[in-house]
């Protein structure tokens, strides 16, 4: 997982957004992280980062590698994320990174679904997101936390969000919905993950809204991966 760099207009750095490195170069996230606003212009994809109040992360006496801040070189949306519709649809861009991405023990890229050849995802199915967004203390996380939360029914998920007059499609993908239990601001751009039979991690969604954080009968709402791959392969390039 990496986490976004970006500068306000006066210079100074913060994050707003995660993302996955799918291979050496390119970084998956959300489109609505990548949009430049007045306050933000995404600068940096930072690799190898666990706790970033800490310069080097170490856990009961064993250290990752230095992080590794790279430049965004190009940052390409989705060609039918429409930043003025409040749905949210298409919510997934690729980052073209300025230099290949060195893999380590500690930073390695995530697998994509094939739309073909993965099971689709059944309600209640158990998947994890991770992010560096806010916790039950209502602030970011200096530390990357990570949850295990149900996918949730997609009809339900439809006639929920409609009842608050957003319009979800079949290329979005619910998951969560219990009390406390749930992406936040700042997971945006991220990824929910599902654990094959053989034990590897696909992204299965993009963190990307909600109504609120954490409210029972609210799941967050994801890019369905899957749905996208066909998209990213056209437009990766070595
Ligand atoms: C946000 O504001 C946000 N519970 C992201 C995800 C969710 C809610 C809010 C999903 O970035």
């Amino acid at each position: 997982m990496v986490i976004l760099v970006y500068v306000d207009p006066r210079g100074n750095r913060h994050f707003d957004c995660g993302g996955s490195l799918i291979n050496n170069l390119y970084v998956l996230t959300a489109a609505h992280c990548v949009i430049e606003t007045e306050q933000r212009r995404l600068v940096n994809v930072r690799v190898g980062e666990y706790d970033i109040s800490k310069h080097i992360d170490c856990v009961r006496g064993v250290c990752n590698p230095a992080i590794v801040e790279v430049q965004v070189k190009e940052s390409i949306f989705h060609p039918q994320y429409d930043d003025d519709n409040e749905n949210l649809h298409h919510d997934i861009a690729l980052l073209r990174l300025n230099q290949s991405i060195e893999l380590n023990g500690y930073v390695q890229p995530v697998c994509l679904p094939l739309a073909r050849a993965s099971p689709p995802i059944s309600a209640e199915e158990l998947l994890v997101v991770s992010g560096w967004g806010c916790t039950l203390k209502n602030q970011p996380s200096n530390i990357k936390q990570r949850l295990s939360i149900r996918a949730t029914d997609h009809e339900t998920c439809v006639n929920r969000f409609a009842s608050a007059g957003t319009t979800l499609i079949p290329s979005q993908l619910c998951a969560g919905g219990e009390f406390l239990h749930d992406s936040c601001k700042g997971d945006s751009g991220g990824p929910l993950m599902r654990q094959s039979y053989r034990g590897v991690w696909y992204q299965e969604g993009i963190v990307s809204f909600g109504k609120g954080c954490g409210l029972r009968g609210w799941p967050g709402v994801y890019t369905r991966v899957a749905h996208y791959t066909n998209w990213i392969q056209d437009t990766i390039r070595p």
